[in-house]
């Protein structure tokens, strides 16, 4: 029997929810902190621990089997993947930000506009089906800054509480996206047998919880 891979997040917001959700599926293995891959005593699988922006690639080209990850970022990579299941954590959306004292109330506003973002493919998607032209700033991080440094007029953002925006004396304009973790597998292997058996115990352990 093959031993499978399942690619999760190594540190950041997905990674406690991620082992938690494998642990819950009475998966036992240890000792994760300390090594970037895992066994599991009792199950046919490895665990690996990358940075999540890694994820979508590594399950697309066969070298994880399986991998949670945002649907942001899956979308970000233009992975191809197959979705299995939802996972119904890291739920956050994707919004264009704007100055509060800003006075731009439609989309067409932005055009000739700078926005700053770390995901410019799903940006440039949207503004392109709005019809919007608009000058993407690609930025890897701390976005919320670009306004009130004059780098930007508006910014494309992850938002969950919408605290950040609020300390950064913006506002939310458009929402873009609704993203959680999902749980992906490489092309072809939906009907494997391990894989199916573990997303049925996911599953069970999804609707234990609901
Ligand atoms: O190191 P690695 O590359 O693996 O991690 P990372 O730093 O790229 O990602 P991480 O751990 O921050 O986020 C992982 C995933 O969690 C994201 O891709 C989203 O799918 C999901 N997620 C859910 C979030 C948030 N909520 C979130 N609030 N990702 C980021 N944020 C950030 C956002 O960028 C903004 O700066 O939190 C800030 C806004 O939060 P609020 O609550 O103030 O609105
Ligand atoms: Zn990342």
């Amino acid at each position: 029997m093959k031993t499978l891979k399942i690619a999760i997040q190594k540190s950041g917001r997905l990674n406690e929810k991620s082992v938690e959700i494998l642990k819950n599926c009475g998966l036992s293995f240890e000792n994760y902190k300390s090594s970037l891959i895992a066994s599991v005593a009792n199950f046919p699988l490895e665990i690996l621990f990358l940075r999540d922006d890694d994820i979508p690639e590594y399950v697309q080209d066969g070298i994880a089997d399986l991998g949670i990850v945002g649907e942001n970022v899956i979308i970000e990579a233009g992975a191809d993947v197959s979705y299995l299941q939802p996972l119904g954590f890291g739920k956050c959306t994707l919004k264009i930000a704007v100055q509060n004292n800003s006075n731009i109330t439609e989309l067409s506003q932005l055009n000739g506009k700078a926005i700053a973002t770390s995901y410019p493919i799903i940006l440039q998607k949207y503004l392109s089906e709005n019809n919007v032209d608009a000058q993407i700033r690609n930025i890897s991080g701390s976005v919320e800054i670009g306004p009130g440094l004059g780098l930007s007029d508006a910014i494309f953002d992850i938002v969950s509480t919408g605290g950040t925006l609020k300390n950064n004396g913006l506002k939310p304009f458009k929402n873009v996206m609704d993203s959680q973790a999902v749980l992906i597998c490489s092309k072809g292997m939906e009907q494997n047998a391990e894989v199916l058996e573990l997303m049925q115990r996911i599953q069970s352990v999804l609707r234990a919880k609901a």
